[in-house]
Parts: structure tokens; sequence; C-alpha cells
């Protein structure tokens, strides 16, 4: 039965010894561990993703990082230094194609190959496993920012060996975030155990004194979450995390569009994480928090895009966020060109300049929403703990089961999938239909008092069509949904 409790090293290295020939590139030498330690120590402190955001946070600033990968080597390095030199960003990417975030090597062999032919990306982002750590460590070598995967990968291990051993500082993903939204089938006791293993390598690093950065993914399926499940979910990834090892997390949050309530969600995502690390022991962990402009249905208009990218900016910046993830006018079509790229960069980092010196003044409305959402955080992490009899990982299985925590719109038949959620009349989000969530009634009532509240003043029905109102309401120019849209 697996546990929260830090993987033995000998067990470890046990494991390492298969994974590492789950393919080829798995054996470069340079994939020994003194090797990787000695590259890592060679990395510069404005190159460490760990080192930058710390220096970042103390500053008070927020920093940009955009979404970018491709098939062939060549251009995805030209796309960094582009990204790097004219989009001006703080922090770089490699978004991973999804036949290495599904373990599919061969398929992403044939992608790469096709490209080559063809002279253009086929596959939908950048395979850091067939180009190895030859490749990547080049990535590495051609620009002067700090470098993160970025993926969505329910089984890492390989892809976070290779990463790291080629100076990459960060890695995104969590057991829970990387399966829920994004698998159908695959177990949460798989999930977790294989995320435990690449948090296992970054402690390995931690303890040979190399800082290495995690992000466990905020957003989750990105449409109309609640503050409440992306903070716990962020907060349970941060404490797994921290046992085994880790102690640079930046915990993340999607735009929801209503500026109070992702400033609250903000503040209470960092203070609570803060605060439950240390509660399960964790006293030395670094926390930063990531605000990603709007995961949902983007405008198809670009000019509409751009408004709705600068708006998340004033947002992240108000809100103090130490990092932001950047969205592009090409949004609502498919994969950025380099040009959209740069552009939304530039306009995002233009914004956060000029507000940083502005934060969201204190205010009844803000502080109650930050000490709402806290108290639905507590009520689900008190069941969570309480299902788990003593150990967290079990926890986290046992209410996904019972739907004692619930993730809304995602694709994962081990989420119960029975929570709905809706906009207020402000466009906060709240929750229509509950499911099993694990909520006091005195939580329910203020959900559905508010949802009655947005029914009145609209006069319309309290129904699932809110809902789906709410889903379209952002791409077509509003916040919250409007009766008869469709
Ligand atoms: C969950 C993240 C989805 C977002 C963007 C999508 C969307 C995916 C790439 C990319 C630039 C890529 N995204 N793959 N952006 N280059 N290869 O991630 O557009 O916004």
């Amino acid at each position: 039965m697996l546990k929260n409790v830090k993987l033995p090293l000998e067990e470890f290295l046990e494991i390492r010894k298969e994974i590492l020939n789950q393919w080829h590139t798995g054996s470069h030498p340079l994939l020994d561990l003194d090797k990787a330690v000695e590259t890592l120590r060679n990395v510069p402190d404005h190159k460490n993703f760990a080192k930058k955001l710390r220096k970042a946070k103390e500053e008070g600033i927020t920093m940009v990082q955009p979404r970018a990968g491709v098939a062939r080597l060549n251009e995805h390095i030209e796309l960094m230094k582009y990204l790097e030199e004219v989009g001006k960003a703080d922090f770089l990417p490699a978004t991973i194609d999804s036949y290495t975030r599904l373990n599919r090597y061969q398929n992403a062999e044939d992608g790469i190959r096709e490209s080559e032919k063809q002279k253009r990306s086929l596959l939908n982002g950048f395979p850091a496993v067939n180009h190895g750590v030859d490749g990547c460590k080049k990535v590495y070598d051609s620009v002067n920012l700090p470098l993160q995967a970025r993926h969505g990968t329910p089984d890492a291990r390989l892809l976070s060996e290779i990463i790291h051993a080629s100076g990459w500082t960060s890695n995104e993903g969590g057991g829970i975030s990387y399966n829920i939204p994004y698998a159908k089938s695959i177990s949460l006791e798989d999930t977790l155990r294989y995320w435990q293993y690449c948090d296992r390598l970054v402690g390995y690093y931690e303890d040979q004194g190399i800082e290495i950065n995690r992000e466990p993914y905020g957003p989750l399926t990105g449409t109309l979450m609640p503050p409440v499940i992306s903070n716990t979910v962020a907060i349970l990834e941060s404490i797994l995390a921290a046992e085994q090892g880790v102690r640079n997390i930046t915990v993340g949050y999607g735009q929801g569009g209503n500026m109070v309530q992702d400033v609250a969600a903000l503040r209470a995502l960092e203070e609570q994480t803060n605060h439950y690390l240390k509660l399960f022991g964790h006293n030395d962990v670094f926390v930063t928090t990531v605000f990603h402009q709007w995961m949902g249905g983007f405008p198809a208009n670009e000019s509409e895009a751009m408004a709705l990218i600068a708006f998340a900016s004033s947002v992240a910046t108000l809100g103090n966020a130490t990092k932001m993830i950047t969205k592009t006018t090409h949004e609502s079509m498919g994969v950025p060109t380099k040009e959209a790229n740069a552009n939304a960069l530039r306009a995002s980092k233009f914004i956060t300049n000029l507000v940083k010196d502005q934060k969201m003044p204190e205010s009844d409305e803000l502080d109650a929403e930050i000490k709402q959402i806290k108290k639905e955080v507590d009520c689900l992490i008190e069941a969570i703990v309480r299902v788990g009899k003593g150990d967290l990982v079990q926890g986290v299985i046992n209410a996904f089961k019972q739907g004692l925590i619930d993730v809304p719109f995602a694709p994962s038949e081990l989420n119960k999938g029975k929570i709905l959620p809706a906009r207020d009349i402000d466009g906060k989000i709240r929750i229509l239909e509950f499911g099993n969530l694990a909520f006091s009634d005195e939580i329910k009532e203020f959900h559905l008092g508010k949802l009655k509240d947005r029914a009145t003043k609209q006069n319309r029905e309290l129904e699932i069509q809110m809902v789906i109102d709410d889903i379209y309401a952002v791409s077509e120019g509003h916040l919250v949904g409007t009766v008869g849209e469709e």
C-alpha cells in the first residue's frame, strides 16, 4: 500500500535503473547521478529556476513565462531564443508533446523524422526524451534563462531524469494534477507513486545542495474551477512533494475572472500552502505562486484576446503572483507562432511592469473572500486527512473514490465528476451541485445563497443551463452568462 513516506535511497536507485531503460536516451553518460549533480552545480544563479523565483519573490515582482515547444531541436532552440530576446520572457518552458506525455517514444521519434522531412513541427510540443540529454543540454546552453518542462504526463519519471540532468531546474506536474485532468483510467495510486519518484529525484539533488523548483499544475481542467478545489490539490501535492525532499515549490491558480476572488485565491493559496507544509513538519520549504492567464475558452478576435491577456496580467500583478503563465491571441486556433507568443509576452510584461507598485486595496469584500476560501480548503483537507487514517496518500486516494474532493469537468473515471460550478452575480465562481464534496452545511448554504441571488437578479431559474452559459460567456465578451446564451 502506497504511503506518504520518503522513498528510501536504495529503493529509488533500484527503480531508477528500470526507468533509464525505458528508452535508449536513458543510457546517456551524463545521466550518471554524479555527473548530473556536476551539471546542475555548474548552473549559474541567473539560470537556476528556484533561485530566480526566490529573488523575484523578495523583490515583490511578477515574472512572465510562455508555453512553447516544437518537434525539431534546432527550431525549438530558435523559438526559445526568440521568446527570450524578442518576447522578454523571464523563464522559459518546454511544452512537451502528447506522445511523450503518454510515454509513446517511438511515435514521437516518427513525429520528429516526419517533421524534419516536412520542415515544420508535426508534434504539439518538444519531445525531450527523444532529444535526450544531448538535445536538452543544447537547449540549456543556447539560452540565458532558467528552463522548465511543462507537460501533463502521468508517468514523467524518465522525462524528469533527462531534463534535470540537462540543467533544467524546474518540473511541472503532480500525481493528482497530471492525472485527473489529463487521463481517463490511470489509477491515482500509480500516478502518486510516479510523482513520488520525480519528487524524490529533486530531493536527491536538494540533498546535494542543488536547488530545483517544482510546480504542481494549478488550473486543473481550467474551466470554472472553484478556488477551493485547485487550492486544495496544490496544497496536497506540495505536502507530498516536500515529503520526498522538495524544497522550492510554486503553487498555481488559474484566473477565474472576478478580480477580488482571484486575488483572494492567490493570497489564500500562498498562506495555506505555508501553513499546511509546517503542520506536516516541513519548515524549510520556499513557496511562491503562479497565476495562469485565462484557461477557458478564448475570444477568437485577436484584439479581444489581447485585452483578456492584459486584464489577466493586471490581476496577477495586483495579486502579487511571483510568476504568470501567458496565453496568446492564437489561443482559440491552436499552437501559436513564435511571433504571436512573443507579442503576448511583451504585452503581459508591459502590464506587470506598469502595475508593479500597486497592490489590490484591502477591503471587506477581499477579506471575506480570503476567509471563505480558507474555510472551504480547511474543510476538504480535514476530510481527506480523516479518510487517510493517518496517511495522506491514502487520504487522497480514498477522498477521490468517495467524491469528498471532486474536480469539475475532468475526464478521469477516478473522479466522481458530480460537482457543478457556476458564477454568482459578481462573477465569482461558486458551486451549484455538490455531489459528495466534503463541505459543511454552512458552506453549502453560502454557495447556494449566492447563486439564488444571481438567479433572482437575472430573472432565471437556478439550473444547469447557468453552468453552460457561464462556460461560454468569456469567449463572448462577458463574465456572467446571460439567459439564452449558446
Ligand atoms: C493545459 C495548457 C493548454 C495551453 C498551450 C495551449 C493552451 C500547448 C503548446 C502550447 C505553445 C505549444 N500549448 N502546446 N503553446 N506551444 N507547443 O497550452 O495553446 O493555451
